[in-house]
């Protein structure tokens, strides 16, 4: 079995980190842009320091990203010249209701989602649409402490209402939430939490949690009702847990810091919470209050494909002698002695994809979509602001080999591979231009100086060929 005919091809983006324009188009203010550049950044994503609003000390680099928000035309041609079969990407929140709350819908957000999905199609590129990728309009984060509080499930839903009805015939695949693993992580960027000192971190990031897994089922619902046709994804920050050594202790460690990832979409996808996480929340004192369909809904509403990002595997041991530690997609994890880094300290492991795609399948037996891959890397143009990314081609064939084992002597069902970042744009973790993953360069540096003018890297030719040839050309 090859790739499938229809294998969506193409690239992958989030609003907060490509678009700009953030006061443009009547947009209300979201948590992405109160996340700075610099050292601050990590401790407001991890929701221990307040920024509620933007300060003249620090840099903001949601504001203008790359200017999608006036460049898009200019960018899906761009795509549609590396073939692109398939364009993810994620609607601002706050675009189409700027604080939350309005009753109606933003007119000119919807408009500008619009014109973008029609310039998509005019080339034959099929988006594929994250509803929420790490953004909360700032009003209800004020006002209700963001997704700790049941009121958003209904202004979620209403959200989703306002984007299905009027993209009904121009979308048909949809992500509800970007990463939902990424709560327990970096709980303000993942739901606009908040953490005060002395509050109890793990009840009030489950609740949230069971609050965006209620929302994600009811969503899925209306979905199917307006137009049968969608197809309803959940997304994970996946990367097979290994153990360090093959002492039975830390396999069950392992064991366990997958269950942390998997709990989700166990939900998501199987409709109910796992009886290891009954057990365990139990064990934790964490005490979920449920409204008394919510268990139906998750059971009747169970999504139709498996989406995740990969970046790499990660590594445990049960041991707190050990302590190699190495970044990895926010996820700590051990170094792993078989395995080289990314300049970002992130390792490099295309087996573990094909590992983690027959992980995800055999427990849930659902199409998979790759909708992130990628290398985050320094670029160096040369006198002509040409950027030979010979590593980044090398990193990704590497991956596409394995991702086509899967497929082909595995047996996994996948609908599509968006690599992240296809365009250069700014780092959720960093905040910085320096860690490009796209295609496509973008002159802009970390401290938001550049012309934003856009030039095909070296890798842009190559994908290219990839797609015309249906993965078969990796050369
Ligand atoms: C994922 C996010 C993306 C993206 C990517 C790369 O966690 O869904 O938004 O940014 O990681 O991470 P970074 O930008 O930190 O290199």
């Amino acid at each position: 079995m090859a790739l499938r005919k229809d294998f969506l091809w193409g690239g992958a983006t989030a609003a907060n980190q490509c678009e700009g324009g953030y006061k443009e188009g009547g947009r209300g203010l979201a948590n992405v842009d109160v996340a700075p550049h610099g050292e601050d950044r990590f401790p407001v994503l991890a929701g221990k320091m307040k920024m509620f609003e933007c300060d003249e000390k620090h840099y903001y680099p949601a504001h203008e990203a790359i200017d999608m928000y006036h460049n898009y035309k200019e960018d899906i041609k761009l795509f549609a010249e590396m073939g692109f079969k398939c364009y993810r990407l994620s609607i601002a929140w706050t675009r189409i209701f700027p604080t939350g709350e309005e009753t109606t819908p933003n007119e000119e957000g919807l408009k500008f989602y619009e014109d973008l999905f029609d310039e998509c199609l005019k080339y034959g590129i099929e988006p594929l649409v994250t509803i929420c990728h790490f953004d909360v309009p700032m009003y209800l984060v004020e006002k209700y402490g963001a997704w700790r509080d049941r009121k958003l499930v209904d202004l979620y839903v209403k959200y989703c209402e306002a984007i299905f009805t009027r993209y009904k015939d121009k979308v048909k695949y949809w992500l509800t939430f970007n990463e939902i693993n990424m709560i327990l992580h970096l709980p303000f960027i993942g739901a606009g939490l908040y953490i005060e000192e002395g509050k109890n971190e793990e009840q009030i990031k489950y609740q949230a949690a069971h609050h965006q897994l209620v929302a994600s089922a009811l969503v899925t619902k209306l979905a199917r009702e307006i137009n049968p046709e969608f197809k309803i994804g959940c997304m994970l920050a996946a990367g097979n847990t290994y153990a360090n050594t093959c002492n039975p202790l830390d396999v069950w460690k392992s064991m366990e810091k997958d269950r942390e990832n998997y709990f989700f979409i166990d939900v998501q996808s199987r409709g109910e919470y796992p009886s290891y996480a009954i057990k365990e929340l139990e064990r934790n004192g964490i005490n979920i209050v449920m409204e008394e369909d919510d268990k139906s809904i998750l059971k009747d509403n169970t999504v139709d494909f498996i989406s995740f990002s990969y970046y790499s595997s990660r590594l445990t041991s049960a041991d707190p002698k050990v302590e190699s530690q190495t970044e990895g997609n926010v996820f700590a994890t051990l170094k792993n002695q078989y395995l080289d880094a990314s300049e970002w300290g992130w390792q490099i492991d295309p087996l573990g994809l094909r590992i983690t795609m027959n992980s995800l399948y055999d427990r849930y037996q659902k199409p998979l979509f790759i909708v992130e891959n990628g290398l985050g890397a320094v670029d160096t143009p040369n006198e002509s602001g040409y950027v030979s990314d010979d590593y980044r081609i090398d990193y990704l064939r590497a991956h596409i080999k394995a991702m086509i084992d899967a497929v082909e002597l595995d047996g996994v069902d996948l609908l599509g591979y968006t690599p992240w970042g296809c365009i250069d744009l700014v780092s959720a973790s960093t905040g910085e231009m320096k860690k490009r993953y796209g295609f496509i360069y973008v002159d802009k540096d970390n401290a938001g100086n550049g012309t934003l003018k856009r030039s095909k890297k070296k890798s842009f030719d190559w994908y290219k060929k990839v797609i015309e040839s249906n993965g078969k050309n990796l050369a």
